[in-house]
């Protein structure tokens, strides 16, 4: 086993070969953060790279996604820590428009893994189920995922219905993606953003006072 076999793997779209190795380095002990952050995620990087330059087209980024769930699912439980007290409710999602959920995903999992209680609401959510999760779940926190330039907009929408709905001022809201900035965040009055799981664990809790 090597990380560059499961970078590769996830490069290919090979679930098979990811999970077979994902298994052998967690059997090894190298630590399940060390397979994401340095192997997983920079396969989709580099997919990412590949599609931009016209070397990889959609069904390919489809299947190197499936191979990197695989991964992800088998990471899930050594991630995730046990012992962890409730620190408070998150709905997530990814916005409206948008299909990605690998990283909204992962950012569920780590808040999850930090004692956070989460009401994952899927892809492509509307402004209007946002607030409707708002008025059904009580969260203290709301996290959206955009990934396309072109879906960013719908964080604005939604912090809009939100206001409109009169629930802006009962729910912090923390948003993230691979387009999203602190400027872009800033101007549309998120109350925190994270560029990856890790930091929005910490910019969640801060959020909820629980840092
Ligand atoms: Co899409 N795609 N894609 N894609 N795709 C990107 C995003 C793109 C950058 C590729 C490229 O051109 N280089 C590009 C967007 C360009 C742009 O808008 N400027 C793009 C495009 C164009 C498209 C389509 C339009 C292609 C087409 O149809 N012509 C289409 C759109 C579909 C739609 O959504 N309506 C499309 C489709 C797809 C697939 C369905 C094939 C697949 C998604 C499968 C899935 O998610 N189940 C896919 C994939 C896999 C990608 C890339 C290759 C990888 C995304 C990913 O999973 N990264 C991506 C290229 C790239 O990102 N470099 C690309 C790994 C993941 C761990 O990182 O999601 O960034 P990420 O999440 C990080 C952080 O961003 C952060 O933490 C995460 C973990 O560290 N984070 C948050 C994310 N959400 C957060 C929320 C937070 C806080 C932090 O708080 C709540």
């Amino acid at each position: 086993m090597s990380l560059e076999t499961i970078y590769e793997a996830i490069l290919k779209g090979d679930a098979k070969t990811t999970a077979a190795q994902v298994q052998v380095a967690l059997d090894q002990q190298v630590g399940a953060d060390k397979i994401l952050y340095e192997a997983c995620i920079p396969a989709m990087g580099e997919v990412g790279r590949l599609f931009e330059a016209g070397e990889k087209f959609v069904p390919e980024m489809l299947i190197s996604a499936r191979a990197m769930q695989t991964a992800v699912n088998l990471l899930k439980p050594h991630l995730a820590l046990a012992d962890v007290r409730v620190v408070g409710k998150v709905v997530i999602g990814t916005v409206a428009g948008d299909l990605h959920d690998i990283g909204k995903n992962l950012v569920a999992m780590m808040l999850e893994g930090s004692g956070f209680e989460i009401v994952d609401l899927g892809t492509d959510v509307s402004p209007q189920a946002f607030v409707e999760a708002v008025r059904q779940h009580e969260p203290h926190l709301i996290g959206m995922s955009a990934l396309l330039t072109t879906t960013m907009t719908s964080i604005s929408e939604t912090i809009k219905a939100l206001q409109e709905a009169g629930l802006r001022d009962q729910v912090k809201v923390i948003i993230g993606g691979a387009p999203i900035t602190q400027d872009f965040a800033t101007k549309v009055g998120a109350d925190g953003f994270a560029p990856d799981a890790g930091s929005a664990t910490r910019v969640a809790k801060a959020l909820v006072g629980a840092a």
